[in-house]
């Protein structure tokens, strides 16, 4: 039987080339292997301060994009999060399942809000609502990388307590390690994750981004003082920032980062190697989001049936929720 894999995005920012190599790429070409529900996790993105139009802009990009980037509709579902109403109706339920305790225990909500008396309620109930994106799909396996791990941990444990007190009601999906995927750092920072919600945005690659912007962005990228006849190297301690440029090739071309330092003789060269590599993947994406974004009412009645699938996928588990616990 078909395997069910579910992975959604947060509009947080303008998608960039990391998230194109580490999760729309694989998201693309793993499209044949499982019953894929690919969504734009837009109530996540509504945990911090938000513009509204900036957030309506973002989806609207974000639809686009994930075409753009080959996400099928006729091999996987694409919805909007907040178009399934299941979402936030089971995230109630759980949280009703879930205590404080736990949720002050994840760290991300350490990091980015306890103590502080403006935060928002729904980024402490974050985790709770990603339970519900998962267990609504009853997926067997979540592939998930570290810095989501103790929020999938969390759904489990919310999941086995639930059967265990209104009845067996939910899938309790095992964590998997997903394979290596590409990691692009920032250009600018080459220690910090390329994110699409980083403010200056100078070492971030935007889906969007213009060839000659793209050129600037590398040609600024950090590298070291190091001039010797071996400085184009892997070495991801010492070397930081080209590494990141050798990573990013590599993932861009599809060879390794040790290859691709190959015959590379100074980083200049590197940079102009990059910078093409990036280039050639982007071009694509940006001509085919050009003829869709020529299209709007395709866009809209793709994510319009993905939603109805999702809504009517999701009934059941809902209901035997609700149920459950006596509604
Ligand atoms: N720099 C990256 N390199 C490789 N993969 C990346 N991903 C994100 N950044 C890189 C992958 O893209 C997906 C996006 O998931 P998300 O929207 O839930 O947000 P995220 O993981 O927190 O990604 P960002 O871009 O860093 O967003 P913000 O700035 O909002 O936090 C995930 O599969 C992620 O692994």
């Amino acid at each position: 039987m078909s395997h069910t894999r579910l992975s959604l995005l947060t509009p947080s920012g303008h998608l960039t080339l990391g998230n194109y190599l580490g999760a729309l790429r694989p998201m693309a070409a793993q499209q044949d292997d499982a019953t894929c529900y690919y969504g734009i996790s837009d109530l996540h993105a509504m945990t911090t301060a938000h513009d509204p139009t900036t957030l309506r802009d973002l989806i609207a990009e974000f639809r686009v994009l994930m075409l753009a980037c080959g996400l099928d509709p006729t091999r996987a579902t694409l919805f909007r999060q907040s178009s399934v109403p299941a979402h936030a109706e089971l995230a109630y339920l759980l949280e009703c399942t879930t205590y404080v305790g736990e949720l002050n225990r994840m760290i991300q909500f350490k990091e980015k809000g306890r103590g502080r008396p403006m935060t928002r309620a729904s980024l402490h109930t974050y985790p709770v609502l990603m339970a519900s994106d998962i267990l609504l799909y009853r997926p067997t396996h979540v592939p998930v990388g570290d810095d989501q791990r103790q929020h999938v941990e969390l759904a489990r444990d919310v999941a086995q307590r639930f059967n265990l007190t209104y009845g067996p009601v939910f899938t309790v999906p095992e964590i998997t390690v997903p394979p290596a995927g590409a990691r692009v750092m920032d250009l600018a920072d080459p220690t910090r994750k390329m994110s699409k919600s980083t403010r200056e945005g100078a070492g971030v690659i935007r889906l969007l981004d213009d060839p000659d912007v793209v050129r600037r962005k590398i040609a600024r990228a950090v590298t070291d003082s190091d001039t010797g006849p071996s400085a184009v190297r892997v070495d991801r301690d010492a070397k930081p920032g080209v590494t990141n440029l050798l990573d990013l090739v590599a993932a861009c071309t599809g060879t390794s980062p040790e290859e691709a330092a190959d015959g590379v003789p100074t980083y200049g060269a590197l940079k102009k190697l990059a910078t093409d590599a990036a280039v050639a993947v982007l071009e694509p994406v940006q001509r085919r989001y050009a003829a869709l974004a020529a299209d709007p009412m395709y866009v809209e009645d793709v994510f319009a049936a993905g939603a109805a699938h999702c809504r009517e996928v999701t009934a059941p588990v809902l209901a035997a929720a609700r149920e459950a616990m006596g509604l």
